[in-house]
């Protein structure tokens, strides 16, 4: 098998509001999620683990187990408390201050505008679905691009489907609303015209670097590809959760089948179709055209049943396998066909997810110039290990390694890879999942703020070495 280029990256993934904590400190305004998670009362996002204060040792960690990138996220609230008006000098000084140790330990920072942290006082006017707040992000996406000039590789929004779909279809996210699917729709294709303002804007200011965005591509088939009812419900959730995003950020405009497959989805669930602007339309061809990359965050696949009745969904947020439920009106139930492993929080595994997405991208939106695997990673409930002992993660080792593997296939096959980001770098807060919900190459002890190498960090470092997968 071959090696990966000399000029891969390999990366750990962060963001800033799951592992900075000091949510008040610096004059940082509160974040949509301070409200909702207080209001559940299940679980507290300070301190996180602490980034905000030990990143040059998370850092030195990246650096010294061979890892010669990280993602990191900017959060709006810490420039702008409340999403615009002036920009506050301690985030702006903390910011400078990461991205430098950054760079004193040889780690390419790989920077996201947006990580799912709009500020408070934007999303109680109605977030992204209120097209004042595009602007006040553009606003803030040009001020960062050219206060940080220090940055090479900007990402515009992380994972707009997570938030248009958890926020309105499963409301899992801020405010909370469930089966609003012209809202859904309506906001994918608003945080489309977001991230197309903001690319355009980086061109027109001609920002040195490359600029990207990056999306939740979880691959979606049919349970029984034998039966048209699955594959035409497989069509529709990937509708809901990809297609329009990669349509519109990828391809420059939306397919006739794209739209047809969404206001089939409306029209089932009696919803009204949405607004989209031909001035809008024109704005997201030029920025597919002037895209140099795309982050594919990839976990798990979706096996799609046909479905008639009313929408239902249960979150398994607590690592009791077995307990969610998915099944939309107009779209189909989820199920899990037999072999197909499962996470505890209910994810199917499926490497070759990863690689038929990496070839759906590469063959059905050739405008795309590089890809990148941003995010992928497993989770798992893990315990501090005793004195003197490695933390032995070896399934989050042989997660990896199959992905990897999908990976240089895909490198083989003429599919432009780049670089691979591990979810995560170190163990952080997880937005629905709280702390139980470990991902790091780190494992993060939360009392004391101790980082101890897992296993898979050692394997990780072999690998960086090698460029080999053993
Ligand atoms: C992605 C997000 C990350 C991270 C990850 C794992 O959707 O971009 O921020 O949280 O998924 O998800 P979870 O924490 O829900 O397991």
């Amino acid at each position: 098998m071959m090696k990966f280029p000399t000029d891969f990256y390999f990366g750990g993934a962060t963001a800033a509001f799951q592992t900075e904590g000091a949510v008040k400190e610096g004059n940082k305004g509160e974040v949509l999620w301070e409200p909702f998670l207080k209001k559940q009362g299940r679980f507290n996002p300070e301190p996180a683990c602490d980034f905000y204060h030990r990143y040059p040792e998370d850092i030195q960690l990246s650096s010294d187990f061979g890892l010669n990138s990280i993602r990191i996220s900017i959060a709006w609230a810490r420039i702008f408390p409340t999403g615009s008006g002036e920009p506050e000098q301690a985030g702006v000084d903390y910011y400078h201050q990461m991205f430098a140790e950054c760079f004193k330990q040889g780690v390419e920072p790989f920077v996201t505008l947006h990580h799912f942290d709009t500020p408070e006082a934007l999303h109680q006017t109605g977030d992204w679905l209120n097209p004042e707040n595009i602007t006040k992000y553009v606003d803030y996406a040009k001020f960062c691009f050219q206060e940080f000039s220090e940055i090479n590789y900007w990402i515009t929004i992380n994972e707009p489907t997570s938030m248009a779909v958890q926020q309105y279809t499963t409301g899992t996210f801020p405010p909370g609303e469930k089966y609003h699917f012209n809202k859904t729709f309506q906001a994918e294709h608003n945080l489309n015209l977001a991230h197309a303002r903001v690319v355009n804007a980086f061109r027109t200011l001609k920002i040195s670097g490359q600029i990207g965005v990056v999306h939740a591509l979880q691959t979606v088939y049919p349970f029984d590809p034998t039966k048209p009812g699955d594959v035409h419900a497989a069509k529709l959730q990937d509708t809901l959760d990809n297609r329009l995003f990669l349509d519109g950020t990828l391809g420059g405009e939306y397919s006739q089948e794209t739209l047809n497959l969404m206001n089939e989805i409306l029209a089932a669930n009696s919803q009204e179709t949405i607004e989209i602007k031909d001035s809008e339309l024109a704005e997201l061809k030029q920025a597919a055209q002037q895209l140099d990359f795309v982050g594919v965050n990839y976990y798990f696949s979706k096996y799609m049943k046909e479905y008639h009745g009313i929408s239902e969904t249960i979150h398994n947020g607590t690592g009791k396998k077995g307990s969610s439920i998915s099944r939309l009106q107009g779209i189909g139930e989820s199920g899990v066909p037999d072999g197909i492993e499962m996470t505890d929080w209910d994810w199917p595994i499926n490497p070759q997810g990863l690689y038929d997405q990496l070839e759906r991208i590469h063959t059905n939106y050739p405008l795309v110039n590089d890809i990148y695997i941003t995010e992928n990673g497993l989770g798992l409930k893990e315990n501090r290990p005793a004195d003197g002992e490695v933390l032995d993660d070896q399934k989050r080792i042989d997660y990896i390694k199959l992905h990897l593997q999908a990976v240089l296939r895909a490198i083989e096959d003429g599919i432009n890879v780049k670089g691979y980001f591990v979810w995560s770098l170190q163990d952080m807060f997880s937005w629905t999942n709280g702390y139980s919900k470990r991902y790091g190459l780190f494992f993060v002890d939360f009392e004391t703020q101790e980082r101890l190498p897992k296993k898979s960090a050692y394997w990780f470092k072999e690998l960086t070495e090698s460029r080999e997968l053993n």
